[in-house]
């Protein structure tokens, strides 16, 4: 018997977990349900598992719609190259997705800004070790000059910290200067519900799969708020992720560490702290409370990180 008439295991993508079983993916033979063991715990969108071979041959790759009536048992979940995570009502980590390149936060007029969420996802991007992109998203809604300025204001701040910003807008399509930085990358839609993360997506699909594919029913796609995780690879390379808005995105299994790694501008400026174990409230020679007063800190930046410290200390 040559090797090509053994069944070989199947090594597919999580595109989304679907509560009961997973919904999980593989270029040639398409899309399978598959059941993971208690073993693997959480299994999320983004993950590679390996899978025990499909009975039969015979797949339905062509058609993206469809699923393979077959359910998989998951063998083996590979090792993660990243994973994004919130807390947990136990305090711990849990999972949302695995293997990411990018967080790109999207954020909008309305919803109002919140430059609080903003913060929490440079934390989390940093403590995940990818980059970080903000889309200020909406950019039809910004008809006043008030409206401009705080746009731009947000602009300024966090693409003075180094994080490259864009402008979009998921209504009329205008969405290259984001397209541009997705490519090659596995990047995570993330912001509050509403401000156009889903409307983004269906503008980097093609038409077909975004509004016809099964994919775009879990998701909710542009019709509805999402509540499904769901991985999108896109055309011209590297793969998007949609998810679920969030009000407040915790990181109480974070430590203080990992908290004032996540606001770079600070973690640099207390290299200069007379103290290591500064905390930057009233300490004598603290070169972050001199940086702040000298305006190369921003204020805002500098209360979120002692509030956002303050509530994982607690
Ligand atoms: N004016 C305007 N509306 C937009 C734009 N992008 C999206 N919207 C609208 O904003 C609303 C919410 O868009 P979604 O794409 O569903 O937002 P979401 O971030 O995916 O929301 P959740 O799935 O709940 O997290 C929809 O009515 C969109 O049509 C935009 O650039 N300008
Ligand atoms: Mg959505
Ligand atoms: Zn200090």
């Amino acid at each position: 018997m040559s090797t090509s008439d053994t069944p070989q295991p199947l090594q597919a993508r999580v595109i989304a977990n679907l509560g009961i079983e997973l919904l999980v993916y593989h270029p040639q033979a398409g899309y399978f349900h598959a059941q993971p063991m208690k073993k693997h715990g959480l299994v999320v969108c983004g993950d590679e598992v390996i899978c025990d071979p499909p009975a039969t041959t015979e797949h339905s790759s062509g058609n993206h719609t469809d699923v393979n009536a077959e359910t998989l048992r998951v063998r083996q979940v590979n090792t993660r190259n990243s994973v994004l995570q919130r807390t947990d009502r136990r305090g711990h980590g849990k999972p949302i997705a695995a293997n990411l390149t990018q967080l790109v936060a999207v954020t909008a007029i309305k919803p109002p800004f919140d430059p609080l969420l903003i913060d929490r996802y440079t934390i989390a991007a940093r403590h995940m070790g990818v980059k970080l992109v903000l889309a200020i998203n909406k950019t039809d809604l910004l008809d006043t000059p008030e409206k401009q300025t705080q746009a731009d204001d947000i602009e300024h701040l966090y693409q003075s910290i180094g994080y490259p910003v864009i402008r979009c807008n998921g209504k009329s399509g205008d969405t290259e200067a984001l397209a541009d930085l997705l490519k090659d990358e596995t990047s995570i839609l993330v912001g509050q519900s509403g401000v156009g993360k889903s409307s983004i997506l269906n503008c980097m699909l093609p038409e077909r799969s975004a509004k016809t594919g099964a994919l775009s029913e879990l998701s909710g796609l542009g019709r509805h708020t999402t509540t499904v995780t769901t991985w999108y690879d896109l055309p011209d390379g590297g793969a998007l992720i949609d998810s679920a808005g969030v009000r407040q995105f915790a990181l109480e299994h974070l430590s203080d560490v990992d908290i004032e790694a996540g606001f770079v501008e600070i973690a640099n400026a207390s290299a200069d702290c007379r103290f290591r174990d500064c905390r930057h409230l009233v300490e004598p020679d603290c070169a972050v409370l001199s940086a702040l007063h000298r305006g190369e800190i921003s204020q805002q930046r500098y209360e979120h990180f002692q509030s956002i410290s303050t509530q994982a200390a607690g």
